[in-house]
């Protein structure tokens, strides 16, 4: 597979293993088992249920806003699953849900920081994942620099950073890389192209051909995987972690996919998405990929898909349950921990805020 990087600023066709109608390519072998291609499946189809509940909590105003990763869920279980999460870091930016959850982070955990609950920015201990991150890129040298420690403890670990096209645009993102490949630094650059930066589309985001282009530039490989096939990015995904633990350096994939919703909960794509585009889309949809791949096996049921349905309608509403009894937040957790040593302004607005004196 690794022949298939990119040798030079050509846009190669995305790695493909299973069509759209699920036919798994000839010649080709999966990495996942049957067993984990059904786990992914699941938690594929509880981030797509989860993101119907957000949305709806969030128009009730009980959660605040909401980035959906329906259309993006093969390129986040996908590459998430090649991960080992006792060793493995993910380091993501706000639209990686079940990466999160993979690495072992309790979705009412989760649930909290949506509501406002500092609790909910609380990782528990063990779960290798870093914060949930809104300043497009600066996840990114916070990673290389988590490798870099890493591959100091010699630990075997590797990081998996995301980013959408976007945030590959800054400065930030070119900086990391430079690093990484200097260092050889144990991490993966994942870059979701997801087609959109909000409302700024991906021909106005780069005069590049190929994002992926950009890695042979700072010495380490780059490939372009389709985004909607799981088996091909668990695959592609798994080949570059192998490589970082063997002390070979990053690797940056490039996954071509599309975000088939709003950038979040406070966007209007109809505004600037042509109804076309989404359609040319629709039948490319990751999870329904990979139920007609299952069923054409015997592996797979209208019956099975029903019954996953319920389970996890179950489990998101126990987990809410959870979240909701947790202790609200109080008023003075908007002052804790901005500052190690407030300054006299913020201590003037905490006294305002609690009714005492400065
Ligand atoms: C440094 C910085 N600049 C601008 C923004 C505003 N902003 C939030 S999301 C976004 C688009 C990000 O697009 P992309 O990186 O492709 O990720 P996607 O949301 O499509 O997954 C922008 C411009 C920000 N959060 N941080």
């Amino acid at each position: 597979m690794l022949a298939q990087f990119v040798p030079d600023g050509t846009a190669p066709s995305p790695i493909q293993y299973l069509a759209a109608d699920g036919a798994l390519a000839e010649g080709v072998t999966p990495s996942m088992s049957d067993d984990e291609v059904r786990a992914g499946l699941r938690l594929m189809m509880l981030t797509r249920a989860f993101d119907t509940k957000a949305m709806s909590l969030q128009r009730q105003g009980r959660f605040g806003t909401f980035s959906q990763v329906t259309g993006q869920e093969a390129s986040i279980v996908g590459s998430a699953s090649a991960l080992d999460p006792r060793i493995d870091w993910v380091v993501p930016q706000y639209r990686e849900l079940p990466a999160l959850l993979r690495q072992g982070l309790p979705l009412s955990s989760f649930m909290l920081y949506f509501m406002g609950n500092l609790a909910g920015s609380r990782i528990p201990d063990n779960v290798n994942i870093l914060p949930i991150q809104i300043s497009l890129a600066a996840q990114i040298p916070q990673a290389v620099g988590l490798a870099w420690g890493l591959q100091l403890q010699q630990t075997g670990g590797v990081v998996i950073v995301y980013f959408g096209d976007g945030a590959s645009s800054e400065g930030d993102f070119h900086e990391a890389c430079n690093l990484a490949g200097v260092l050889k630094a144990p991490v993966v650059f994942m870059l979701s192209n997801n087609g959109w930066a909000i409302s700024t589309p991906r021909h106005k985001q780069s005069a590049a051909t190929s994002l992926a282009a950009r890695a042979p530039g700072y010495g380490f490989p780059g490939v372009v995987v389709d985004g909607n096939d799981l088996l091909a990015v668990h695959a592609v995904t798994s080949e570059a972690v192998a490589r970082a633990r063997a002390g070979e350096g990053p690797t940056l994939i490039e996954s071509v996919t599309y975000r088939m919703g709003p950038h979040n909960t406070a966007d209007d794509p109809t505004r600037y998405v042509v109804a076309s585009e989404l359609d040319a889309w629709k039948p490319l949809d990751p999870i329904a990929r990979v139920q007609r791949h299952l069923t054409a096996r015997g592996l797979w049921s209208d019956d099975q898909c029903q019954v996953v349905e319920a389970e996890l309608s179950a489990e998101i509403e126990e987990a809410l349950v959870v979240a909701r009894a947790a202790p609200p937040p109080s008023a003075s957790q908007l002052f804790d921990h901005v500052y190690a040593d407030a300054p006299a302004t913020m201590l003037r607005q905490r006294a305002a805020r609690l009714g005492v004196t400065a």
